[in-house]
């Protein structure tokens, strides 16, 4: 199992396209050093150590100011390592976390001091045990009183089975990854218009992230993922955020590792206007993230 990484990309291309200033990187990562902060026994796959500080020096080269820092399954529900970075960010990042049924309110709220504002149900069935809804339930009964909104990743194909679960939620919810749509099928067919009603809430929200896990044209330019992200960004432009997913884990099942420049330069492809980067990399999720920083 521990062979099962690829390394990130030693060396990314310093993009070509300046993204605003105070733009945010919402989908990243931390992973270990497994020394430190070992992986969880349960995991399904086992990453390339990613830290803090590696992390920060990517935000740099690429021109980003704050990340978000969200909590994968190879760590299970223990945040240590996660929230250990947004310490080390001083205030530059936030974070969205795993936790079980049983978290205490104590714990809860150490990381909502930490910059935690968020936690993550994953329905991804290679990456973790299916759970009832009931389990989800009593999470969302601890967090409500920290205003923590819920992020959800799930696959294309499994919306339906979900859709009344995740339209009953009571806070944002924001989609990773625009649902794991197959990239293989048109933007204007039957799988991606569901997802497209499903945004019509105005309580969802989703990234557009992960070309690099989604695209079947493949590097550098990942062009049949740009019709499906402009579309979402096109038509819900208050609702949609923007993140790298460094270090890129579990990426052994695509065969290959992004060069983060690359994907910098797509995001004028995915958000045509200064208008439309501004909302995607700065206002949406400061005002998700950093409200406290948003003037009214
Ligand atoms: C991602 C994507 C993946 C992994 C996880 O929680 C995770 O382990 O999210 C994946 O394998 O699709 O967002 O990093």
């Amino acid at each position: 199992m521990d062979a099962d990484w690829l390394p990130f990309h030693p060396a990314p291309t310093a993009p070509s396209y300046t993204p605003p200033p105070g733009a945010v990187d919402a989908h990243c990562h931390v992973f270990g050093p497994g020394d430190r902060f070992p992986y969880a026994p349960e995991r399904k796959y086992t990453p390339c150590d990613a830290s803090a500080a590696q992390l920060f020096a990517l935000r740099d080269r690429l021109g980003f100011s704050r990340n978000v820092v969200v909590q994968a399954t190879c760590h299970g529900t223990d945040n240590a390592a996660m929230v250990d970075a947004l310490v080390q960010s001083g205030g530059m990042a936030r974070g969205v976390a795993t936790v079980g049924a049983g978290i205490g309110e104590d714990d809860l709220a150490a990381m909502h001091d930490a910059g935690v504002r968020g936690v993550r149900f994953n329905y991804v069935k290679r990456l973790v045990d299916p759970k009832p809804d009931a389990y989800y339930h009593g999470i969302i009964e601890k967090i409500a009183a920290h205003g923590w909104h819920i992020v959800v990743y799930f696959e294309a194909a499994d919306l339906a089975e979900k859709w009344d679960f995740f339209t009953a939620l009571p806070t944002t919810v924001v989609v990773d990854h625009m649902g794991r749509p197959d990239l293989g099928k048109s933007p204007d067919g039957p799988e991606f218009a569901q997802f497209l009603r499903f945004m019509e809430r105005d309580n969802i929200w989703s990234k557009v992230t992960c070309p690099e896990r989604l695209s079947r044209s493949g590097p550098p330019t990942y062009d049949d993922f740009v019709p499906f992200a402009r579309a979402l960004v096109e038509r819900f432009p208050d609702r949609v955020l923007w993140g790298t997913d460094w270090p890129h884990p579990n990426l052994n099942m695509v065969g290959h590792m992004p060069d983060d420049g690359w994907l910098v330069d797509m995001i004028p492809r995915i958000a045509p206007t200064d208008d439309l980067r501004r909302r995607l990399l700065v206002d949406n999720p400061m005002r998700l993230y950093w409200p406290e920083e948003v003037a009214a």
